[in-house]
């Protein structure tokens, strides 16, 4: 495990050669992590010696390129469920956060009534509410929205559970606001009124250790490409005995043991929610992010992560005609922040602070109803990883000075 000092982020940064690149003849500060992190040579590396060497189909081939394919993409499996502290059964690949609650909704609808609830919070990116929303419309479902208060957090005490509410779904860290809330908590008071719980781990999982046997939640979702990993995969974690019992979302190919003309018998898991070819490329290379995640270790990525966010809060907080959204202590917020510079639109300061090498992003990110509870159209959103430094900080909060200054 590797205590992270100033010397070993310079020595972390030569892994993502990207990092080196000049935007605008302006060294590259890359402060939107929260939209995708950039990616290592170990994962580039583990991806191009798949298809340099072993490309191959898994589960299907006889031959020794299948055989060697199918180990790895197997031992990457084990790798992702390892990280979560999942069993091998419990670990789902998907495309992503977003087919993980897609895949969850429709599979769920299954076992719901006409009238049951679904709650939800008012601060869920758009990918863990409109698949709610959707199967709610169409299958008489009753969407509910726990309310979040003026501080950021949510208020625990307008938590409204009924009978018929059996599934409460809740972002872990939110995207927009920063809050990590208490999903133990929330989880406990979904089980107590026999609620399944949903956990959306997008901006979670990458940040922090992650023990799904420690949270209790039924299901966690989360996505490779924010935690160094490629795009096009991620995961669902669910509990065995509840994914035993639930539909398969897709059908096809791979998801089966014994198919005749008039019916089909499913595969094991995790495999009976694996339809077709995988994404081999896509999970050899979100193995080898668990792999560098790992060496580094998820303890020391929160620490830094905690001081990092904590010196970012206090520097922005210097800023004159600056808002800040969502806890203002580090300790209760992932690592970003959300901001408006009074008066001056968010995408001006996004592409303003483009100019000078610094890339951040600018608008709804993806949760339009929470920004219009708050009376907003967008924020600009600064948002760090382990690779990141106090320097960038420093020099994100200097040069917002200048964007200020071009709008006087
Ligand atoms: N949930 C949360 C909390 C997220 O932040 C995101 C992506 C998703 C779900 C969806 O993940 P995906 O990998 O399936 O797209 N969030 C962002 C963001 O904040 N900026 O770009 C993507």
């Amino acid at each position: 495990m590797i205590n992270i000092t100033k010397n070993k982020i310079e020595r972390l940064r030569e892994d993502f050669p990207i990092l080196s690149r000049k935007i605008n003849n302006k060294q590259l500060v890359y402060l939107d992590n929260s939209a995708t992190t950039q990616k290592p040579m170990q994962v580039i590396d583990a991806i191009t010696d798949y298809y340099t060497n072993y490309n191959s189909n898994v589960h299907r081939g006889l031959h020794k390129l299948s055989e060697e394919a199918t180990v790895k993409f197997e031992e990457s499996h084990e790798k992702v469920a390892d990280f979560i502290n999942a069993d091998f059964q419990e670990l789902i690949f998907t495309k992503g956060t977003t087919e993980s609650i897609n895949l969850l909704a429709y599979s769920l609808s299954s076992k719901l009534k006409k009238g049951d609830e679904i709650l939800i919070t008012q601060m869920e990116h758009h990918s863990n509410l409109v698949p709610w929303q959707q199967i709610a419309k169409s299958f008489g479902f009753k969407l509910n929205y726990i309310k979040i208060k003026n501080d950021g957090t949510l208020d625990l005490d307008d938590i409204k559970l009924s009978k018929k509410t059996k599934i409460v779904s809740c972002v872990h860290t939110s995207n927009f606001l920063g809050t990590i809330n208490p999903v133990k908590e929330i989880g406990k008071i979904a089980h107590e009124n026999n609620s399944l719980f949903v956990l959306d781990g997008a901006q979670s999982v990458p940040h922090m250790p992650i023990d799904v046997k420690n949270i209790d939640c039924d299901f966690l979702a989360f996505s490779s490409h924010k935690m160094l990993g490629p795009m096009g995969i991620g995961a669902l974690y669910g509990k065995k005995e509840l994914l035993e019992e639930m539909e398969p979302f897709n059908y096809g190919g791979d998801m089966i043991l014994e198919v005749r003309f008039d019916d089909t018998k499913f595969n094991e898991l995790p495999w009976k929610f694996e339809a077709g070819t995988p994404n081999v490329a896509g999970a050899i290379g979100f193995g080898a992010s668990i792999d560098y995640l790992n060496k580094i270790g998820m303890e020391n990525i929160k620490n830094y992560s905690n001081e990092l966010t904590g010196y970012a809060l206090k520097r922005l907080s210097e800023i004159k005609n600056l808002e800040i959204y969502g806890p203002l202590n580090p300790e209760k917020r992932g690592s970003l922040i959300s901001f408006n510079l009074i008066n001056i639109h968010p995408h001006d300061t996004t592409s303003l602070l483009d100019d000078y090498g610094i890339a951040v992003r600018g608008g709804h990110h993806c949760v339009m109803p929470t920004m219009k509870l708050m009376g907003l159209t967008g924020s600009t959103r600064a948002s760090f990883y382990f690779y990141n430094t106090k320097e960038e900080i420093d020099y994100l909060a200097e040069t917002l000075e200048k964007v200020k200054g071009v709008f006087k």
